[in-house]
């Protein structure tokens, strides 16, 4: 790969500014929030593009009012997902002279997203060029924030379960199977999985800056020093590993090192950078989804055990908090969307295993909760109030599992059309929660089963159902998913999966409705069994009452009358003790009220 450096930007007609950092994280530390710095749109997904005279962004259908609001007039919104909407290599094609170059720095750039847009210019004889200066970076100057180096944590056993050797032989296995020599590691989710360590160089993500490259007899871990556990020497003893390690600048000099030897096979996923990649000879690649991105999403016995009691206590302190909501505002206190949040996390802290949130907390009311990935801010927040629905999406990061749970509820009197849509949302979490499916399905084949109670009255939302959730790690994680768009690496959906089962509802303006359960997938306890393939459905987790004020019992069928119930009836019984034994009283009348049968 030939990357240029570019001292005068005539040579480029248009620079995409993507969203990703080196790593392709979802959620970036300040240092990479390049997108956000120059168009003023923070959301979590999104790309810019600059050109000579226009500036454009391109972002998906949970944050179309967001960026609305954060865009100014300099900024075009271009509305991904929607037919109308040309793709952005697309519209660079169409908008640009013939035979224009598109710069890009192809670190922040997936091998997978730069192909498609490589062949769209191509279309007007364009190119896409991979640029060695980053061009927001120079514009930013010495105001950018630095590069997070946060010392790293290591994750015992007790709470991993599997030692670094043991995941390092399934590994190798598979790299076997594959004729692979060596496998490039860049992203920060599986690193610190396949090392049992955590780090904290991205908010609400428990990760570290490192890459890793694994071969059959050797572990390396490009990572700065200064950053390494204290006890980094026990941890090798402890998980039968020698791991060496390099400094994280050194992966590209140590990648083509390797390549150098003729015939060498390099597996590294098609999710990894362009730069990565390309230093790669073609020859030499196998891009496949990494063998740790798959062992990762099937959680072991020691995960599952942490995953069902860090929910416990995670309820514990929802319960706490809206028990104490419904008070104050029945006593007319003030509450705003902030306070409300900062109550719920002083709630968690006192939680065992605490770490942190595993997002920022979206807290709202009325019709900022229309903006599905809302969280409040000084200038925007409002008032929680009688008159509103109130939508709370929040997760926690506990040392033995991660949380994402939504409620919705209202205060004082919901209106007809309210109480119909969210039951409809329930019914969809009920229908997919209880079906029952062909091991390794794909997660975008039972989508529909969420949506059809919507559909039936014309109604939709423009989310997914479900995304995996990782094990004290991002809570959002691939590669499976469940939702409308395909996902390319879903291996289907097996055995000791969890993800988040979470259909919502949008009226822009006015409100929105979402109930969002963790569910583990398990074995189903069916007399089919799919011709040996295997009968599965999902165990929720998530323990935490959803408000059966809002439910307009005629519109449930039996079926959904008895799941309802029989949740309500595991949330009393895996909580009622808790708060018994801890004297939560007030708490546990509260959760008595919730949990009653419809
Ligand atoms: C662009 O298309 C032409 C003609 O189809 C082809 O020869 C060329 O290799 C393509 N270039 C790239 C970069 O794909
Ligand atoms: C929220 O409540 C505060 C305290 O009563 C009040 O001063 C403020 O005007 C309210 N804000 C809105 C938007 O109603
Ligand atoms: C169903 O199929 C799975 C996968 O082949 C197998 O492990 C399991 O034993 C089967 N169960 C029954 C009850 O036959
Ligand atoms: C992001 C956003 O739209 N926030 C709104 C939340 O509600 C307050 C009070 O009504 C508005 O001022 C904000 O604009
Ligand atoms: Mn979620």
């Amino acid at each position: 790969m030939q990357l240029v450096r570019v001292r005068d930007i005539s040579c480029i007609s248009a620079y995409i500014v993507p969203s990703d950092d080196a790593h392709q994280s979802e959620y970036q530390c300040q240092h990479d929030e390049r997108r956000a710095f120059i168009s003023g749109f923070d959301g979590s997904a999104g790309t810019a593009v600059i050109t000579r005279n226009s500036a454009l962004l391109w972002t998906d259908g949970r944050y179309y009012q967001q960026a609305e609001k954060q865009l100014d007039s300099n900024w075009i919104l271009m509305k991904d997902g929607l037919t109308t909407t040309p793709s952005l290599g697309v519209w660079l094609a169409q908008n640009l002279p013939r035979g224009s170059a598109v710069g890009v720095d192809p670190r922040l750039f997936s091998f997978r997203l730069w192909k498609p847009i490589e062949n769209e210019l191509n279309s007007s004889d364009c190119h896409l060029i991979p640029i060695e200066n980053n061009l927001i970076d120079e514009i930013w100057g010495e105001n950018q924030p630095p590069q997070t180096f946060n010392s790293i944590k290591t994750l015992k056993l007790e709470y991993a379960g599997v030692t670094v050797a043991k995941k390092w032989d399934l590994v190798r296995e598979k790299m076997q199977e594959k004729k692979a020599d060596a496998l490039i590691v860049s992203a920060l989710d599986e690193i610190a999985w396949f090392l049992n360590m955590r780090g904290s160089d991205i908010d609400f993500n428990p990760v570290f800056f490192a890459y890793m490259i694994i071969t059959r007899d050797q572990l390396l871990a490009f990572v700065d020093s200064e950053k390494l556990p204290t006890d980094f020497s026990s941890h090798q003893t402890e998980n039968e590993v020698q791991i060496k390690v390099l400094p994280y600048s050194s992966i590209g000099l140590e990648i083509s090192r390797i390549v150098s030897t003729k015939g060498t096979k390099i597996w590294i996923s098609p999710t990894s950078s362009y730069y990565l990649t390309a230093l790669i000879p073609k020859s030499q690649r196998l891009q496949e989804v990494t063998p740790i991105c798959l062992l990762k999403s099937i959680k072991n016995d020691v995960e599952i055990k942490g995953f069902v009691n860090s929910h416990v206590r995670d309820g514990i302190a929802l319960c706490q908090y809206f028990a104490w909501l419904e008070n104050q505002l029945d006593h007319g206190e003030k509450i705003d969307e902030i306070s409300g949040a900062d109550k719920l996390e002083s709630f968690r802290r006192t939680q065992d295993k605490y770490v942190g949130l595993s997002f920022p907390t979206i807290s709202s009311s009325g019709p900022n909760g229309s903006i599905i990935h809302y969280h409040p801010t000084s200038e925007t927040k409002r008032n929680i109030t009688l008159n509103d629905i109130y939508l709370c999406d929040s997760g926690a990061q506990y040392l033995d599992g991660t949380t994402d749970v939504t409620r919705t509820f209202h205060f004082g009197i919901p209106t007809e059309f309210q109480k119909e849509v969210y039951t409809r949302v329930l019914k969809g979490q009920l229908t997919f929660g209880s079906t029952i499916f062909p091991a390794k399905v794909k997660g975008q084949v039972l989508d529909t089963l969420a949506r059809k109670a919507l559909w039936d009255i014309g109604l939709d939302y423009s989310h997914g159902t479900g995304h995996g959730v990782g094990h004290f790690l991002n809570v959002h994680e691939g590669p499976i998913g469940v939702g409308i768009r395909h996902m390319p690496d879903d291996p289907g959906l097996q055995e000791n999966m969890f993800i988040s089962n979470e259909p919502g509802f949008y009226k822009d303006g006015e409100f929105g409705i979402r109930i969002e359960d963790i569910v583990q997938i398990v074995p189903a306890q069916s007399t089919y069994n799919f011709s040996d393939r295997g009968a599965l459905t999902f165990k929720t987790i998530t323990m935490c009452p959803k408000q059966t004020k809002m439910i307009i019992k005629e519109l449930l069928t039996d079926l959904e009358i008895h799941l309802i119930n029989r949740y309500h009836q595991q949330v009393w019984d895996n909580l009622s003790p808790i708060l018994s034994q801890q004297g939560d009283s007030f708490t546990l009348s509260w959760l008595k009220k919730e949990t009653q049968p419809i």
